[in-house]
């Protein structure tokens, strides 16, 4: 990785994977790209910022040829709960999307990252021990595209030979930017609404057990695979990747050990706890520790601990 794209830089992951990538790459190596018009200064300070939609492939393009990328590392996406109220929409930025940064990375021969997510898989995945290669038929659009786009990135190794690799996602939980419309969300709400009125309303059932990952860990996987020898990768896209699994009680338990008087109280929302009980409960991530050598920071109780200080700060 030289010269590094990085679409959706304004998101939850986007806004802190391009600081540490311009830490790591120099700023003006790494050139954030997002639909908003005033972004975080923080990220027009530091380096590079272009307005795209990732609809439009000819701005896209335009954008590698100017800044001579060679690798795309392509978040922009709608994440599950949005997805479902607007599925053509979804498809589009989802998949057209995808379809977009691989062609354009074909065309100037780019490496990509594609997140995946715990979405790729659905009802009838063993939900326990979760296989790398296992069944995967989700029934949400976001599901379905998470699954067309681990597809499509291989397809694009195998038949271009271009660089693609990709990790499946667990609810990622971090202070800096909310997620936004994701089934996940409430595992970051509720840290805010802990510190500022100690009670939160849960959209999710008290037992619905997901899989999560501090984003700290999260950025350390993206930075770890794209760095990691091609020559261990047995699977590219992508790899189950978790560093716990809870439930909103246990959160919730957990929370409590720092805020005593913290209350939870539940209203579920049908649609989100439906995207909920498809998805798996534990993911199994075996094949990235051998592949990679990934490994997580963050357990439960580290995570509440820092989560607690920032947002109190
Ligand atoms: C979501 O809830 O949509 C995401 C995900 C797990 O993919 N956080």
């Amino acid at each position: 990785m030289k010269t590094i794209l990085v679409t959706g830089a304004t998101g939850q992951i986007g806004s802190e994977l391009t600081p540490a990538l311009r830490k790591r790459y120099g700023n003006n190596s790494v050139i954030a790209a997002g639909h908003r018009k005033q972004p975080d200064a923080e990220l027009t300070n530091t380096g590079p910022y272009c307005r795209l939609d990732i609809e439009d492939v000819a701005a896209l393009a335009r954008i590698v040829e100017y800044y001579r990328i060679d690798t795309i590392i392509h978040l922009a996406s709608l994440l599950s709960a949005v997805a479902e109220t607007d599925p053509q929409r979804a498809w589009s930025v989802n998949i057209n999307g995808l379809f977009n940064v691989l062609e354009t990375a074909r065309k100037h021969e780019c490496s990509v990252f594609f997140p995946s997510s715990i979405g790729a898989f659905g009802p009838q995945t063993p939900a326990f021990d979760t296989p790398q290669d296992t069944i995967q038929r989700p029934d949400t659009l976001y599901g379905i595209g998470k699954v067309s786009g681990e597809l499509l990135c291989d397809y694009y190794h195998k038949r271009y030979g271009l660089d693609t690799r990709g990790l499946r996602f667990p609810g990622l939980i971090s202070y800096k930017t909310p997620p936004g419309g994701g089934t996940t969300d409430y595992a970051v709400e509720i840290f805010y609404a802990a510190v500022r009125r100690q009670h939160y309303t849960c959209y999710l059932k008290p037992d619905t057990q997901l899989d999560m990952m501090y984003m700290p860990d999260a950025i350390d996987a993206i930075l770890q695979l794209m760095t990691a020898d091609a020559e261990r990768l047995t699977h590219r896209n992508a790899f189950n990747v978790t560093a716990m699994s809870f439930s909103p009680e246990q959160l919730a338990a957990q929370i409590r050990q720092h805020i005593p008087n913290f209350k939870m109280s539940y209203k579920v929302d049908p649609l989100r706890q439906a995207i909920a009980d498809s998805w798996p409960r534990h993911m199994d991530d075996s094949a990235a520790r051998q592949e990679w050598g990934w490994q997580a920071r963050y357990d439960l109780a580290t995570l509440v601990e820092d989560m607690l200080e920032h947002i109190a700060e």
